[in-house]
């Protein structure tokens, strides 16, 4: 798909990112960073960059919804998460096996959240480094973010810096502060779909598609 077709329609009307940014936004110098992946690994590593930029890229046109009853489609390329596990050696059909995340963290702290992996992987998940053909911005997560579409966005993390595999199924920040719910399904409930400027009622669970409008 050509770059400029890649728009969302109404982005302005778009809930602001920086309010749902609970660390904040810190620049991120993208020499020094990595994403580390380590736990119940059969390697435990640590990519750069640029090492994300080699693997096949990927590109998704799926919907997000947040818990706060908003939801939107945009355009996103990266890498499928299966394809950065494998690199790390990671048995993600292990049903028992969770992936915690962490953000980059500023003088705030860093925000985490932890996914049912196999499920993740199933709804093919990804690790986003463009969105709308433009790389992250600061606000959506420079340089890279999770995104499980099945999932509500709390339980996707911006700016993230680590992956733990883990069989704890922790409980995140967001479910610690609000009481959101660990497994972070979406739910049957009416959303308003801010690209298409209106509301619909979802009554499955999980992603919701455009048949689901
Ligand atoms: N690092 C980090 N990631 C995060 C959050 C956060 O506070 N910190 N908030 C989550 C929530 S609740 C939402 S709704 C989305 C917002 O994503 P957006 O910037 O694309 O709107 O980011 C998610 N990922
Ligand atoms: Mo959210």
């Amino acid at each position: 798909m050509d770059v400029n077709t890649k728009t969302t329609p109404f982005l302005n009307k778009k809930p602001s990112s920086l309010r749902y940014f609970q660390e904040g936004v810190v620049p991120i110098d993208i020499e020094k960073w990595r994403l580390r992946i380590f736990g119940e690994v059969g390697d435990k590593i640590e990519l750069t960059y640029d090492d994300l930029l080699s693997l096949p890229k990927i590109y998704q046109n799926r919907r997000n919804v947040c818990v706060c009853l908003w939801s939107i489609k945009r355009h996103w390329d990266g890498v499928l998460l299966r394809d950065v596990l494998d690199l790390a050696g990671v048995d993600y059909d292990d049903p028992k096996l969770y992936m915690k995340q962490l953000s980059y963290g500023t003088r705030k702290g860093a925000y985490d959240s932890t996914v049912h992996l196999a499920s993740a992987v199933k709804r093919d998940a990804m690790l986003a480094y463009m969105v709308d053909g433009q790389e992250l911005p600061l606000e959506q997560g420079h340089p890279l973010r999770f995104i499980d579409f099945g999932l509500y966005l709390y339980k996707c993390v911006k700016a993230i810096s680590s992956i733990e595999i883990t069989r704890n199924f922790e409980i995140g920040y967001w479910e610690e502060y609000a009481g959101y719910n660990k497994n972070g399904i979406i739910q049957p409930k009416k959303y308003y779909a801010v690209d298409l400027q209106r509301k619909f009622f979802f009554d499955g669970d999980g992603e919701v598609t455009d048949h689901d409008l």
